[in-house]
């Protein structure tokens, strides 16, 4: 039984020379990339808010799709909206898809009618996964668009909505667990502030480390094995968000003796946002032992804004695979989410298949590139000759906690230490990239 609201129900791979617009050109999820499945190694998720939930507003005009799920008011209507897109997921063959709470049922003005619509809606998507073999990649509560949450989640003056976010995020857990997810997120939109005129900084961290603390034991009191992962973002709603980047994150779950229990997902558009580039917030997340799983949507880089753009720049979506691929790809059960949205004018029915084409092309050539920059080796060995002085025993000592100011300053002059400076390379390096991509 198919809704019949895109115009085919599979999306073929014809090759690079295809011009046919829904094809995969690049994307061919059996070709064998680093020893697996190109589909293994990208894990490719479809986010169920931009895609179906979102109407096209921006700040300053209202909804430009007109879809048959509209008026998202009633579970009749949720359940179109199911139907379509669970459409979309196996005619991208996309293995998984994201969602929160509040994508996928019709808000019914308090907290229990709304849970009794998700539970419904929750059996629907079970039956739906079974029925297709789509999984989910991670489910996230939304603790940032309603009235009640505008002044902070875990992180509001107000305990009772401290109260509401727990319920909320334990209902999503438990559908995380019934839906076999694979992970849980959460992306604190509104833990920050718009003052600190109104703002006490130690209260909010207490808080917000206490809810967190929660969500880990009731991870391991229902048994659930995904990950649990905090999404960096340094503003935008809030004027400033406590999880400004991947550095600020770490130090949060270290002083919350957290750092073994959660990990992070990373969204290339915040990492812009932050001033870093995404792979600088890959590369320190691995460096650090907490990298989970990516958002792979780009920003405009003019307008300073959130834009969830689909990817379409291969050079930077190469390195960043680089980075991921380095250090064993997905093992830990991430995957690349596609936070993306349609831009408002996009309003035909198949834009929606096109954008996700296109990203996923886009990341099938940046992984297949940053393989190259692998198997290749060039990279990684200038890297490792760079340090290599460090190999030796006498400096893996002093690593090890041995030496002294006072040694080390004795050898210096025993030994007539003078040191050669030596040339970073940085262009060279970069058109060997350019090899790649
Ligand atoms: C918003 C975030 C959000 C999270 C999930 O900027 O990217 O979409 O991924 O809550
Ligand atoms: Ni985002
Ligand atoms: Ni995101």
């Amino acid at each position: 039984m198919n809704t019949g609201f895109f115009s085919t129900d599979k999306i073929p791979f014809e090759g690079p020379d295809s011009t046919n617009p829904l094809a995969f050109r690049h994307y061919d999820p059996d070709e064998i990339v680093l020893g697996k499945r190109m589909e293994d190694q990208l894990r490719f998720a479809v986010a169920y808010w931009h895609s179906f939930a979102w109407e096209g507003l921006d700040p300053f005009g209202g909804p430009t799709f007109d879809r048959p799920w509209y008026p998202q008011d009633s579970v009749e209507n949720a359940k179109v909206k199911a139907d379509v897109a669970f459409e979309l997921f196996s005619a991208l063959g996309a293995p998984f898809y994201c969602f929160h709470d509040a994508d996928m049922r019709p808000d019914l003005g308090n907290f229990s009618a709304n849970k009794r619509a998700f539970d419904e809606i929750v059996e629907i998507f079970a039956a739906k996964q079974e029925e297709t073999g789509v999984k989910l990649l991670w489910g996230t509560a939304n603790l940032f668009s309603h009235r009640r949450f505008m002044s902070g989640a875990s992180t509001n003056p107000d305990p009772e909505v401290f109260a509401y976010s727990a319920a909320t995020i334990k209902s999503c857990m438990d559908a995380t667990k019934k839906l076999g997810g694979q992970n849980y997120v959460l992306w604190g939109g509104r833990e920050g502030y718009e003052t600190l005129l109104n703002t006490d900084l130690g209260r909010e961290d207490q808080q917000m480390g206490r809810m967190l603390h929660m969500v880990v034991e009731y991870k391991h009191a229902i048994g659930f094995e995904g990950q649990i992962m905090i999404e960096p973002k340094p503003q935008e709603p809030s004027k400033h968000q406590y999880d400004y980047d991947v550095a600020t994150v770490y130090g949060f779950l270290k002083r919350h003796g957290l750092e073994n229990e959660v990990r992070v997902n990373i969204e290339q558009g915040h990492s812009i946002l932050a001033g870093h580039s995404w792979e600088h917030e890959i590369a320190l997340a691995q460096t650090l032992g907490i990298f989970g799983s990516i958002d792979a949507n780009r920003n405009d880089y003019q307008s300073g804004w959130d834009t969830d753009q689909f990817p379409n720049n291969v050079p930077e979506v190469a390195l960043a695979y680089y980075h991921i691929l380095k250090h064993g790809g997905f093992e830990a059960g991430g995957g690349t989410n596609f936070d993306s949205k349609l831009r408002r004018q996009s309003i035909d029915a198949d834009d929606l298949l096109i954008g996700h084409i296109g990203g996923m092309d886009t990341c099938a050539r940046g992984l297949k590139a940053a393989a190259a920059m692998i198997e290749d080796g060039t990279m990684s060995d200038f890297v490792d000759e760079r340090y290599s002085g460090w190999n030796s025993d006498y400096w893996q000592g002093v690593l090890a906690g041995g030496g002294s100011l006072d040694e080390i300053a004795r050898k210096v002059e025993d030994e007539g230490i003078e040191p050669e400076p030596r040339s970073g390379k940085q262009e060279y390096l970069e058109n060997v990239v350019n090899r790649f991509v």
